[in-house]
């Protein structure tokens, strides 16, 4: 299967950081910077904001230890809580990069706070830890970001890291012409989560916005968490080792 490969056009006016794709590449199972988000409206909350859900912290415990054994360079650890380990760091030859990019893993993860991750989906096979979004409003751009991390399990139920997306962000362009009405209905729907799978509707009918290129896009079932019925959920689904 196909997943999401697409590229975000950075603007140079933009306030929001960009995420760093590259970065977290230890965890991915490809280069994939696909974008997915669960809705503003609620719906992927399983208890209020104020405190981090019953399960979140077992995953995040795993969290914390991956990044300690990213900060040891601790390669032989890191890869028991990775769900795939990357190609510089299978590679004995590419020893640098790989620490590199546990150096970056650390950077980037040591800087998000656990009481932020109230938002957990879970189930046998796999989880998702996201922030609240966090508004954008700029002169140029109207948006929203977040921070997720996507596990999955193991044959024994034990969770994996899959992937750390520290900015995932999505922005609607002001134009002269745009109402403020407009703009936030633009966003609500560019952020609905229908399934609440944590890919976000348009994502799952391969609609992007204007600053994104799309090379290849395999639709899904905004309806249905596991549009294929193998188990993992729509949002997890690109991160599998195939
Ligand atoms: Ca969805
Ligand atoms: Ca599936």
């Amino acid at each position: 299967m196909v997943g999401l490969f697409f590229f975000f056009k950075p603007k140079p006016t933009t306030s929001i950081e960009q995420p760093a794709q590259n970065a977290p590449s230890i965890l991915l199972a490809s280069d994939s910077t696909a974008k997915e988000t669960s809705p503003t409206n609620g719906v992927a909350k399983v208890t209020d904001s104020n405190r981090a859900p019953k399960n979140s912290k077992t995953l995040w415990t795993v969290f914390e230890q991956y990044l300690v054994y990213a900060k040891n360079n601790d390669k032989a650890s890191l890869a028991t809580l990775s769900y795939k380990v990357s190609d510089a760091c299978a590679d004995p030859k590419q020893e640098k990069e790989c620490f590199a990019k546990m150096d970056a893993v650390y950077e980037i993860g040591s800087k998000l706070k656990e009481n932020d991750f109230v938002n957990i989906l879970e189930d046998s096979k796999q989880a998702i830890l996201s922030t609240n979004v966090t508004r954008i409003d700029s002169d140029s751009e109207l948006g929203a970001t977040k921070a997720t991390i996507i596990f999955i399990k193991d044959d024994k139920g034990n969770p994996r890291l899959a992937a750390l997306k520290p900015n995932e962000t999505w922005v609607i362009n002001r134009t002269s012409t745009s109402t403020v009405s407009t703009l936030e209905a633009k966003l609500e729907a560019t952020l609905k989560d229908t399934d609440n799978d944590g890919k976000t509707d348009e994502l799952e009918r391969c609609v992007f916005p204007d600053n994104y290129v799309v090379f290849a896009c395999e639709k899904t079932d905004p309806t249905k968490k596991d549009s294929n019925a193998n188990g993992y959920w729509d949002s997890v689904e690109s991160y599998l080792s195939k």
